[in-house]
């Protein structure tokens, strides 16, 4: 009889991670290098799970030789007595039954019961191999699996005077098809987040891949999110030099808020719900955003701040606002597309409440910060009216009648949008040679001069008023903030093309910063696209190749042209390239490198972010005698 029962249990558990192998995408969400990262997180969760019910302070996560991944806790240790249900020790149990990672007493909320939070039998199925191993009871344990079969039993190995848990595995090759290496700064920065978002707990970070060059990151921050604050506004001119700060908890449900102004335009406000980043917000947002419009209304009218015709709107309280609100909550609701948007009812009041009064006490505590932020807003107030009537400018009856005359844009003859591209070009001589060289059927060409104003530092009415910028909204057409309307696009592919040189990646940076901020839903679409011209044009006599980087033209160097007295042109700029030298290597769909942009790829932490995107080596630049159009496609960072 017991033996049936634990044969079938047993028998389960395999079909449980056998399933988890056939579609590992439905665990994980992909089996991406995205999918790979998402293993450590499943087994960092635990372990924050366990500091945050008290009884770890330090986790310490290494990146070993062969990209073995190694997760280390001084927590409790997980638990080694039989479990009831299976008949099995519970440590084992947590590994090879699917969702048994923890939530054994439903107490209290679990970050690791998240978005995709499977648990660690999850991670288990997907390794090659991993070993656990448990200090508890003065004694030390471990267990080993092969793609979630156990190897050996949990076995008693010594003695120990201490307590803890230890993870260590290596993602499995024929699952992650794509890469099973790492990207320590994408680790890096999350559990910097991690840190940030679970203050008291030290969480340590370190590269042992290369024993010639260990780098080593610890992350450990009192003040949680009032320090992430300080981190995000670092380096930047502050409104207020106190950060507004609320924390508390109602129905089980924990609520940090930490807020600070800075001399900027744009505003930074990230929230999060058991450490998972809610990008499409919700509740706990929407109480925010309700709690900081109301107070600031309030006590600019309490205190006399305002003159007639003077309010202040939802709009004006967010420029140069930096905000991170974080919720932890027993049992969230994630809705919207994404599954990033906390849908729970009951957070908002919470929220608005408890943050609406802590503002509040603030602003009467700091009168002369209280001041200044009011006055931020009426500037913002001021600035939304005059942004008004600068935005009815580029609104005409018919956008484009004065616009071919005006400027310099070449349109193209296709009128369908799904067929048409239009090339933003750094540079009147660029500009030049691929009016020249283009499909005038299908591609339209705007060259851009000088530097595009830097939107992120600028306000929404004065980015407005720069011809460039009218220019291009109105050859777009969709319009932009609240009128963006994604149906009125007049071309499918918008392609920057600048110099493959700094102040051509610079001008790149800007321009997606400015489509982020007033035409998001061209990302979202998919339509911007950034174009890789050649660096070089090596020669020898008939033979001939252009070359997007350094490591292909010393590879080039070594074969095709060794020993030969070949020639190497530079090009410094894309105005270097004749008409049909453009043509061929950055504007002809055959043999172009277009890289697509994706949301994803700009919405991470700091400004860095673009820079980041730039930097990202490019699926590999393909030479242009290589055949066959390419779209690298996500440059997930
Ligand atoms: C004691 C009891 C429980 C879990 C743990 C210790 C524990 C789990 C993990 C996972 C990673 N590190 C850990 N350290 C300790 C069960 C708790 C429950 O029922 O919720």
């Amino acid at each position: 009889m017991e033996n049936n029962e634990y044969n079938a249990s047993n028998i389960q558990i395999l079909e449980g991670l056998e399933a988890v192998r056939k579609r590992p995408g439905m665990y994980i969400g992909s089996t991406s290098e995205r999918g790979l990262h998402h293993l450590v997180w499943e087994i960092v969760d635990n372990s924050i799970d366990e500091a945050l019910a008290g009884y770890a302070d330090h986790i310490e996560v290494e990146v070993l030789p062969d990209d073995i991944i190694r997760v280390t806790d001084n927590g409790r240790g997980m638990p080694v007595d039989i479990h009831p249900k299976t008949g099995r020790p519970a440590v084992e149990t947590i590994f090879t039954v699917l969702h048994a990672g923890g939530k054994f007493d439903g107490s209290s909320y679990k970050v690791s019961g998240g978005l995709h939070g499977v648990g660690a039998s999850v991670v288990n199925a997907l390794s090659e191999w991993l070993v656990v191993t448990v200090h508890r009871n003065n004694k030390e344990y471990t267990q080993k699996y092969e793609r979630g079969k156990i190897v050996t039993d949990l076995t008693e190995c010594g003695e120990s005077n201490h307590t803890g848990s230890q993870v260590t595995f290596k993602a499995d090759k024929k699952i992650f098809t794509e890469t099973t290496k790492y990207d320590y700064e994408k680790l890096r920065a999350r559990v910097q987040q991690l840190a940030f978002l679970n203050k008291g707990i030290r969480i340590s970070i370190t590269d042992k891949r290369d024993p010639e060059n260990i780098i080593e990151n610890s992350y450990h921050y009192e003040g949680g999110i009032k320090e992430y604050v300080a981190f995000l506004n670092n380096g930047k001119l502050l409104i207020n030099p106190t950060i507004v700060y609320a924390e508390g908890s109602k129905e089980n449900i924990e609520i940090e808020v930490a807020i600070q102004y800075n001399q900027e335009y744009n505003s930074t406000i990230y929230s999060f719900t058991n450490n998972i980043n809610t990008h499409e917000g919700g509740t706990h947002e929407e109480g925010f955003r309700m709690a900081l419009t109301r107070v600031l209304k309030k006590y600019a009218d309490d205190n006399k701040l305002l003159k007639k015709d003077e309010e202040i709107s939802n709009e004006d309280v967010k420029e140069g606002l930096v905000a991170i609100i974080s919720c932890k909550h027993p049992n969230p609701q994630f809705e919207g597309q994404t599954k990033t948007k906390l849908g729970n009812s009951e957070v908002r009041a919470i929220v608005s409440q408890l943050f609406g009064e802590a503002l509040e006490r603030y602003l009467n505590e700091n009168p002369k910060e209280a001041r200044a932020i009011i006055d931020k807003c009426l500037l913002a107030s001021r600035a939304r009216i005059a942004a008004r009537s600068a935005r009815e400018a580029t609104r005409r009856k018919s956008p484009l009648d004065n616009l071919m005359l005006s400027s310099k844009l070449a349109d193209c003859r296709c009128k369908e949008p799904e067929k048409s591209e239009i090339y933003l070009v750094e540079g009147d001589s660029a500009g030049g040679s691929a009016k020249s060289g283009r499909n005038s059927n299908y591609q339209a060409i705007l060259p851009l001069r000088g530097k595009v104003l830097n939107v992120q530092k600028v306000q929404l009415s004065r980015a407005l008023e720069n011809q460039e910028i009218q220019t291009m909204i109105r050859a777009i057409g969709t319009g932009i903030g609240d009128e963006f309307d994604l149906s009125k696009a007049r071309y499918h592919k918008i392609v920057i093309m600048t110099d493959a040189d700094v102040d051509g990646e610079h001008i790149c940076i800007l321009l997606l910063t400015f489509f982020h901020r007033f035409m998001q839903g061209l990302i979202e679409a998919g339509y911007i696209y950034v174009a890789k011209p050649p660096l070089y044009r090596i020669q020898f006599g008939k033979q001939m190749d252009y070359v997007y980087s350094d490591e292909d033209l010393e590879a080039l160097k070594k074969t095709k042209y060794a020993g030969k007295k070949y020639d190497v042109q530079r090009y410094k700029g894309l105005g270097e390239m004749d008409a049909k030298q453009l043509w061929d290597t950055t504007m002809d769909p055959k043999y172009r490198t277009l890289v697509q942009v994706h949301l994803d790829d700009l919405r991470d932490d700091t400004d860095m972010v673009f820079e980041k995107l730039m930097g990202e080596e490019v699926e590999p630049r393909k030479n242009f005698i290589q055949e066959n159009a390419h779209f690298a496609d996500n440059l997930d960072i």
